[in-house]
């Protein structure tokens, strides 16, 4: 292509005669001094439309809709079914979907995933909460983890099957860990050493987020505290819970997830229960002395735990998921197979808990992922 062609119209790209270049007459007024030479397709040939792709993104992925998978994972009895069903009936879902079962809450026996789609103007969210048997009945707690870091990379593992499929699925299904909410219980003293340790193997492969269960055991100034000496103790241990500070992408990222960070272990009230309070029904647990509203941000941080993971780091959660996590167990697994293809013994790793380097966050996350 010669620059007279390309040049026709656009006055300041002309072609060097001697060498064919295009050489470059600097244009003429296209940029505001100071924004760094920005061209808007405004000021070339009138309007573009590129703004325009975020409404073709937005259409693509309301008809295509989108999975989102959470892990409820603790002691036995600390009310993780309990907030499952929270969950579903709060204002994630109340609009659009009843929850599919209304019998008493029993002891979990074993790992069930229930799934709701949710729809909200237009857009389509296939969410699925993933329910575990407490850990703490027996009298021996040792590799009380195992189920769980197996169930989290068996659904790594099938994601990488897919994807290495000669001919693969146009959109592999996402049954992915994308976020592990981790109770402890309301002792008000500190992280016991079987949290510490689950989070410890936990944290390497997919993203914690620690909750207070319970908190109506709590008074408020005994929250304060076990809130304060949680967030030291996981500092202490190097326990990695989500939003994890080396993936902020930018300063505004920063300011946001630092806020999460200083208020984190959301204290949680769960309940699966009704009852009018002036007039409006609200979710909540009723006691001798009044109701407990769930979703009342006076009365526990439930709302901050559903709006972190439905309204405000949904994307984020899974990016996480894809890049680092997914990523981390992909290179493990490519490079394992290497290893036993070239007669090398593969790298001793356990549980799945021993990660490579995680390839730089910023580097390989991108604002969307292919859902
Ligand atoms: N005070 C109080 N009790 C709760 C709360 N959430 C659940 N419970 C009660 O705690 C008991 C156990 O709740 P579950 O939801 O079955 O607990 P779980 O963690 O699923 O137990 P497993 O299935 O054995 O692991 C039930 O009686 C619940 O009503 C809460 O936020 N506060
Ligand atoms: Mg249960």
């Amino acid at each position: 292509m010669t620059g007279a062609g390309l040049g026709k119209g656009l006055p300041w790209l002309e072609e060097d005669s001697e060498a064919g270049r295009e050489t470059e007459i600097p244009p003429p007024q296209l940029a505001e001094p100071g924004t760094q030479g920005i061209i808007r397709g405004r000021d070339l040939f009138g309007y573009v439309g590129i703004e325009a792709v975020l409404d073709q993104m937005r259409r693509k992925t309301m008809k295509a809709g989108f999975e989102f998978n959470i892990m409820v994972v603790g002691q036995s009895g600390l009310g993780k079914s309990t907030l499952v069903n929270t969950l579903f009936k709060s204002k994630v879902s109340r609009k659009s979907c009843t929850p599919s079962y209304e019998e008493k809450i029993s002891r979990t026996v074993h790992l069930k995933s229930v799934s709701h789609i949710i729809e909200e103007k237009g857009v389509k969210m296939r969410l699925t909460v993933i329910d575990t048997p407490g850990f703490g009945d027996q009298i021996n707690n040792e590799n009380c983890w195992d189920p769980i870091v197996k169930y989290i990379n068996e659904q790594y593992e099938k994601y990488l099957t897919e994807e290495l499929h000669i001919t693969r699925k146009r959109r592999i299904p996402d049954t992915r860990v994308h976020c592990c909410v981790y109770f402890l219980p309301a002792t008000g003293h500190r992280l016991r050493p079987i949290d510490v340790e689950f989070m410890k193997r936990l944290g390497k492969i997919v993203s914690i987020v620690p909750v207070i269960a319970k908190a109506d055991t709590l008074t408020m100034d005994e929250r304060l505290d076990f809130k304060q000496r949680i967030r030291q103790d996981l500092q202490a241990s190097g326990i990695r819970v989500y939003p994890q500070k080396e993936y902020d992408e930018d300063v505004e990222d920063r300011i946001r997830n630092d806020k999460i960070r200083e208020n984190i272990p959301f204290a949680v009230v769960g309940t699966d229960k009704e009852h009018q309070v002036n007039g409006n029904k609200v979710l909540g647990r009723k006691t001798k002395w009044g109701i407990i509203e769930v979703e009342n941000v006076a009365h526990c941080e439930f709302a901050n735990l559903r709006d972190l993971l439905v309204r405000s780091h949904l994307q984020d959660l899974k990016d996480v998921t894809h890049y680092i996590h997914y990523e981390t167990y992909r290179v493990r697994r490519l490079n394992e197979s290497n290893a036993s293809v070239s007669g090398l013994s593969a790298l001793p790793l356990e549980n799945g808990t021993d990660t490579p380097p995680a390839p730089p966050p910023s580097a390989h996350r991108m604002s969307s992922l292919p859902m």
